[in-house]
């Protein structure tokens, strides 16, 4: 399998190197692997993909409407277990849903995605399909398969509207669009939210598990600042 086309990063902290007069075979099977997963989070506009974003990482909520143009980043880190730190860059395309089609790039090398609807408003719902098939378009796995998408039913906290009403309905929904699963969230009242990501990244672990990625972590870093380049920013540009 070509290195090039890898897309997991896992690299050994190198804490030893802080310590002196350690004996490093005996510290060796205490330091976590970590993994580095890139995470997008897609949907239509005012769903609450920000929202959702600044409860699970920053455990805030704020009814003040702010659409940022570009892509705002966000870092989660989860110690899975004893042996295995998982850190997220969560990808928010923050306000860029009302030019169409986002850009291959930004989708590049992603493992896995949340898209995310709004349960008052059935119209974001129908868009699901459209999203999700962009996505599968532009970015898969390895074998081909597409990278597991979590479906986000937020707002929970309100009236539903629509087939989400209907769980047999969004089961059926769910398979037939090859999400992994699909959760009732609200970024208000933080339900469901830290359940969404660990189902997304068990099933990133599950895939990822039958690798031996050699990347450093540095290699992350490089894709994270390719999205600005200024190709993308002409295609994505709004004058
Ligand atoms: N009641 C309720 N409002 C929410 C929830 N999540 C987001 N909102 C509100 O919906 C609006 C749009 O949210 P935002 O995160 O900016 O949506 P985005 O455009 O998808 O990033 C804001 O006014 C949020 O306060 C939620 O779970 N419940
Ligand atoms: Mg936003």
């Amino acid at each position: 399998m070509a290195l090039n086309k890898l897309r997991s990063y896992r690299h050994k902290v190198l804490t030893e190197s802080l310590v002196d007069d350690v004996d490093f075979t005996s510290r060796s099977t205490s330091v976590p692997t970590e993994y580095l997963f890139k995470i997008l989070v897609i949907g239509e506009l005012g769903t609450g993909k920000t929202s959702i974003i600044k409860r699970y990482v920053h455990r805030f909520f704020s009814q003040h409407y702010r659409a940022t143009i570009g892509v705002d980043f966000a870092l989660k880190s989860i110690d899975w277990d004893s042996n295995t730190v998982v850190r997220l860059q969560l990808w928010d395309i923050a306000g860029q849903e009302r030019f169409g089609n986002m850009t291959r790039v930004y989708y590049k090398d992603a493992l896995g995605a949340f898209i995310v609807f709004d349960v008052t408003r059935p119209a974001t719902f129908d868009a699901v399909v459209k999203w999700k098939q962009d996505l599968d378009a532009k970015v898969s796995l390895e074998d081909g398969t597409p990278i597991p998408c979590v479906l986000l039913a937020n707002k929970c906290d309100q009236t539903k509207e629509g087939m989400v009403n209907s769980v047999a309905k969004m089961d059926e929904f769910c398979k037939e669009n090859m999400f992994s699963a699909w959760y009732e969230t609200s970024a208000k009242e933080n339900v469901n939210i830290d359940d969404a990501a660990k189902t997304l990244v068990s099933q990133i672990l599950k895939y990822t598990a039958q690798y031996k990625p050699t990347y450093l972590k540095s290699k992350g870093q490089v894709i994270l600042n390719s999205v600005m380049s200024s190709e993308d920013k002409k295609n994505n540009c709004s004058c």
